[in-house]
């Protein structure tokens, strides 16, 4: 064990839309890490904070009609509020558009410039000429320049995961009106990221947690490193030191928030911040699978450049499934916190669990209703709650309380087994596992209390009787030890009807095998209820119903045209002045058209159903920027509009002058 503390992070939620299930996959197994090391005496710092910055928000916020800091607040309080209901405990919840986060940024990255690792250079950027500005990282999409899949301007989210630099991707499109980008110069700050590589190649092979963070990262280095542009021409950010019309890139400032809140934290605490950060320390980030190279490359390079330790871990999470489907919110394909789990009054134990135990850390998750309902139901009701429970009972009934007896030493070895499995997990961020081996104890018990069926002995041998329960008793004991950083909830209710008054959290694990000294028992309650079918029903309905919303959406979407596809039209009303048959078709005139600053020459298939003289002064709608065509050999460049089958020529209702738009 190190003599400094450990700090624990978490990748940091923007603030532009509520909590889902993806975020607790992160989440919930850091609590669970924290609570854990606590337990086993260890001092832990658990910091996390709200992404404010960058375009996600921006855009959101222009959507939602609100400042960038007011939907900021609004998500900030929500995901602050929703952690807690799910007992993901931080010790520190900031912001990053706070003052101590906007100050923290521009200390470090005036540092950044005083040690040369900053440069100036001018870039062309993607520049709409439509709504006259540049369109940093999310305000574009495009074709990514790697792999060819459609992008946003930051990143290759659909296809081969590259981050893009500010002018990589290709015909970029105006997310906001859809016009095609150009291209202009513009002077951006370089981060010297590449002058990092031999000092990232000794770092990383050392860098604790998951191997997938680790093994990507080395992957990446070795390949090749490109600076990073860290400027954004954005009026919402942590400004550029030295430059009024440039921010920080949210990447910058959103990392080092980490040091920000630890300040934060320390200040109040009575501590140096300092000492978590410079250094070698125990920094150990818990993020997304999908930002391991901001995690392990850009942020160790940034921190280093910075005169900072770097971090001594980083533990990814896989990828999220929902109901074996990759999670999407656009598609439907997701499960938000609140709505469909919390506020159905479903315990946060029950989602924390399965989060838990599903699958290990680093591998695929499938949230799925109805295997929720089976693992709750087997595992935590049946095995986990139906011990507990019928230990108590028989305890309180039988004895009125806890046996004046030791434990067997067979029984204590058990249990000391257990939690060195639970340990070894522990330490190699193995929470699955950690977790089985505390349900492997529940199960042990189950079968111990099966067998031994005291209810049976107690009326040959009360004695016999008071033993076995007694031992069982001490198997509680340490369930609610060490699932409390599982499940605080139920592990808390379990430590009460042991007869304590206390909060089990205060206790260390190690307290599993002391003496439970004689005392009487409450009666028990059960310790978990049952998922009902109709319930799971109800809530796979809830999922179905999204994803056909998304579908008809989807499809809705399909069928529309964005405005700007329409207003690139060049719609006019013109003036017939003359028409011709045109030799060998029956069908076609060629029209003579005067459309106010010219003539156009249009060949249309209306000699069916007008002569000649009909048409000639007539005033019709007419398409004008078509490309042009060669019809039976005739050029023709625009497109009459008409109706129906006799083609009703469309005129307008009031007289115009020819070349009027039409809009
Ligand atoms: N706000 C969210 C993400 O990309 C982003 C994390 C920042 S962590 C410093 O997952
Ligand atoms: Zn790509």
């Amino acid at each position: 064990m190190s003599d400094k503390p450990l700090l624990v992070t978490c990748g940091l939620p923007y603030t532009n839309g509520p909590c889902h299930i993806g975020h607790l996959r992160t989440y919930v197994p850091a609590d669970f890490y924290v609570r854990y090391m606590r337990r086993v005496g260890e001092k832990v710092v658990f910091i996390c904070g709200s992404d404010n910055h960058g375009t996600p928000i921006v855009i959101s916020a222009e959507q939602e009609g609100l400042s960038p800091r007011e939907l900021s607040e609004r998500y900030h309080e929500h995901f602050d509020r929703t952690f807690q209901q799910m007992r993901v405990a931080f010790d520190r919840f900031g912001m990053t558009d706070d003052v101590t986060n906007h100050r923290m940024t521009q200390s470090i990255v005036q540092r950044l410039i005083d040690s040369g690792y900053v440069y100036a250079q001018t870039i062309s950027q993607s520049y709409c000429p439509d709504c006259s500005r540049f369109l940093p990282d999310r305000y574009v999409e495009g074709i990514c320049p790697y792999c060819g899949a459609i992008a946003r301007g930051d990143e290759c989210d659909q296809g081969c995961g590259q981050h893009l630099e500010p002018g990589e991707i290709k015909d970029a499109i105006c997310k906001v009106c859809g016009a095609k980008a150009e291209y202009r110069d513009q002077e951006h700050y370089f981060f010297r990221l590449s002058g990092f590589r031999d000092s990232l190649l000794a770092y990383l092979p050392r860098l604790k947690g998951t191997s997938n963070a680790r093994n990507y990262a080395i992957g990446w280095v070795k390949e090749a490193l490109h600076d990073w542009c860290i400027t954004r021409t954005l009026d919402w950010g942590v400004p550029f030191p030295g430059r009024d019309d440039l921010v920080v890139y949210v990447w910058v400032d959103a990392p080092i928030g980490y040091i920000s809140f630890t300040k934060e934290w320390a200040e109040r605490a009575g501590e140096d911040w300092k000492e978590y950060w410079c250094g070698d320390n125990r920094v150990t980030h818990f993020i997304g699978g999908d930002i391991i190279y901001h995690h392990c490359i850009f942020w160790p390079a940034l921190l280093e450049g910075a005169g900072y330790g770097r971090p001594h871990a980083v533990v990814a999470s896989g990828m999220l499934m929902i109901e074996d489907k990759k999670f999407s919110k656009s598609r439907g394909y997701v499960v938000w916190t609140n709505e469909d789990y919390l506020d159905q009054g479903l315990p946060a134990d029950y989602l924390r669990y399965y989060l838990l135990a599903y699958t290990s850390h680093t591998k695929e998750l499938n949230f799925s209703w109805h295997i929720l309902q089976e693992r709750v139901n087997n595992e935590l009701v049946n095995t986990l709650g139906n011990f507990i429970y019928r230990t108590l009972h028989f305890a309180e009934k039988a004895f009125s309380g806890v046996p004046d007896r030791s434990a067997d030493p067979a029984i204590l070895e058990e249990i000391e087994r257990s939690l060195a499995a639970v340990d070894q997990a522990m330490r190699e961020y193995d929470f699955k596992n950690a977790v089985d081996s505390m349900m492997a104890l529940a199960a042990f018990g189950n079968t111990y209390i099966q067998n031994n069926a005291p209810w049976k002995v107690i009326k040959s041998d009360p004695d016999a009787a008071g033993q076995i329960i007694r031992n069982c008793l001490q198997i509680v004991k340490a369930l609610a030890l060490v699932t409390e950083p599982v499940m605080p909830d139920a592990a808390q209710r379990v430590w009460e009807m042991l007869g304590h008054a206390d909060g089990v959290g205060a206790h260390l694990i190690g307290e599993a095998t002391t003496p439970l000294t004689p005392r009487p028992l409450p009666t028990p309650a059960p310790l978990f209820a049952k998922l009902d079918d109709d319930k799971i029903q109800e809530l796979e309905g809830v999922l179905a119903r999204r994803v056909e919303e998304a579908k008809s959406r989807a499809a809705d979407a399909a069928k529309t045209v964005p405005f700007d596809t329409f207003a690139s039209l060049d719609i006019r009303i013109g003036r017939i002045l003359s028409a011709a048959p045109i030799p060998g078709s029956k069908k076609l005139y060629k029209l003579q058209i005067d459309i106010g600053d010219g003539q156009r020459q249009v060949v249309a298939g209306i000699a069916g159903f007008y002569t000649p003289e009909e048409l000639a002064g007539k005033d019709v709608a007419i398409v004008v920027n078509l490309e042009p065509a060669k019809i039976f050999g005739v050029e023709s460049r625009g497109m009459i509009l008409a109706a129906g089958d006799e083609a009703s020529l469309l005129a307008p209702a009031r007289p115009v002058k020819p070349g009027t738009r039409v809009r």
